[in-house]
């Protein structure tokens, strides 16, 4: 009995010198320092290993830190606090994907995490004509701070209106596919435009909601955002916001304008007043210059788009077909029904939010703005005053002046 007791307090003592032995070594390898355990034996103020100073282990402590050491600075920058205080908004961000778009989907809830959500903890919905699987909810559920949610769109919103003729809308996209037509020989992405045009909003898991934020595969965030944007909105009284706008494809939308004529002419009542025709037609509304806000950024009112006004224009274009007649995308349905149902002044420029869906960049000009906000964006890659933007126009039908040192950035 006596020598087995003697025996283990060998064992615990040879295992005690061998994981003293370890810490000593890794804390002077360089790859280990990568380990998550390191670094929290090891993260500043904390006490250090259980090497003791005076042993002659020393060496361990390589040069390279003993030189390194004195040169670091104490970051004396105030962190913000983790979570944002106040009562949250009635708000989601809402993203549309399949299950092959998990990864690229990770990396932008990453970047809406770091920059802004991690501090408010916003739900997040994900809706998709197929079923998710179980990777695609594991990866997400870890990566949102909010609650996470999973929706699978009925069948009706998700395929052809019986009005439309198959063998027509089959044959535009064989001439669109010669054409070499961005998706132009898609049905899925005609199927995915109709979708964010009219029925996202009316998803069971949406109907919770009253304002949204809609986030795509592959985007990025280059500047915190330390305030509620859903507030904003709410606040201000605005209804619909963009980061970048430019130019449609003509190609793609040859007679969505004839039909918005159509539907202003049946639905008067709808047209707001003070609206924005000047940022969508340069002649009083006969002719579309083909201007829009990019809809791959949005944050809205979701109640707006359940209105009747928005589902009666919404309902009037799926009725002219060119969904599927042409390829029509939700960009400019969303804009032109903002532009024309929408005061002007419910309608939101983020200048603040530096935003990159490929191939364009919003960086908010200014160098000030970009570094109280840690923007991490080249304001070379600045979209906004180029002329393929219809940005500058926002401004001037808006009356508001341009950010200082726009000139140099056009
Ligand atoms: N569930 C599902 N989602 C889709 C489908 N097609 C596109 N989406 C999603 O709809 C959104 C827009 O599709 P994208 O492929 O990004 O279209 P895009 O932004 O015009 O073009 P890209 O330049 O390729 O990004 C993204 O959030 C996609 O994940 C589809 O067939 N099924
Ligand atoms: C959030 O908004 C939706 C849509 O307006 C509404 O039905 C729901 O009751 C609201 N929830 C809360 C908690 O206010
Ligand atoms: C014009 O709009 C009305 C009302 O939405 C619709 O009934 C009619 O079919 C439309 N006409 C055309 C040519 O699109
Ligand atoms: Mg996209």
């Amino acid at each position: 009995m006596a020598g087995s007791q003697r025996y283990l307090r060998y064992i615990v003592f040879a295992l005690f010198a061998l994981v003293l032995l370890y810490f000593i070594g890794s804390s002077s390898s360089v790859p280990t320092a990568n380990w998550p355990g390191y670094q929290e034996t090891t993260s500043p103020g904390e006490p250090s290993t259980p090497s003791d100073p005076s042993k002659p282990s020393a060496p361990a402590v390589s040069h390279d830190v003993s030189q390194t050491a004195p040169s670091t600075t104490p970051n004396d920058k105030k962190l913000p606090p983790a979570t944002a205080p106040g009562e949250r908004m009635n708000a989601t961000f809402v993203t549309l994907a399949r299950n092959s778009d998990v990864w690229e989907i990770a990396k932008s809830i990453r970047h809406v995490e770091d920059r802004f959500n991690r501090k408010f903890n916003y739900d997040w919905v994900f809706l998709n004509d197929d079923d998710f699987d179980d990777q695609f909810k594991k990866v997400t559920s870890a990566l949102v701070s909010g609650k996470t949610k999973y929706g699978k769109i009925p069948k009706e919103h998700w395929s052809f209106p019986e009005w439309i003729d198959q063998d027509k809308a089959a044959k535009v996209r064989e001439e669109m596919k010669e054409k070499k037509i961005i998706y132009g020989d898609s049905v899925s992405y005609r199927h995915m435009c109709r979708y964010e045009s009219g029925f996202f909003f009316r998803h069971p898991l949406m109907l919770d909601y009253e304002w949204y934020w809609r986030v795509e595969p592959s985007i990025e965030l280059y500047c915190d955002i330390n305030y509620d944007t859903f507030k904003f909105m709410a606040e201000k009284k605005k209804k619909y916001s963009f980061t970048l706008s430019l130019y449609e494809y003509v190609e793609t939308i040859p007679t969505l304008w004839d039909a918005t004529k159509n539907f202003t002419k049946h639905f008067p009542q709808h047209v707001a007043k003070d609206n924005s025709m000047k940022f969508l037609s340069d002649d009083g509304g006969e002719n579309y210059n083909h201007c829009h806000f990019w809809s791959n950024f949005e944050i809205g009112n979701l109640n707006w788009l359940r209105s009747d006004a928005y589902i009666d224009f919404f309902t009037s274009l799926d009725h002219a077909g060119g969904f599927f007649y042409e390829r029509w995308g939700d960009a400019p349905v969303h804009s032109i029904a903002a532009g024309l149902m929408l005061q002007k002044d419910e309608i939101h420029f983020f200048n603040d939010i530096a935003y990159y869906h490929v191939p364009f960049t919003h960086c908010p000009t200014g160098e000030q703005y970009r570094l109280d906000h840690k923007c991490s964006c080249n304001p070379k890659d600045n979209f906004d005053w180029n002329g393929y933007s219809c940005t500058a126009r926002f401004y001037e039908i808006n009356g508001m002046e341009k950010p200082e040192g726009y000139e140099k950035e056009q």
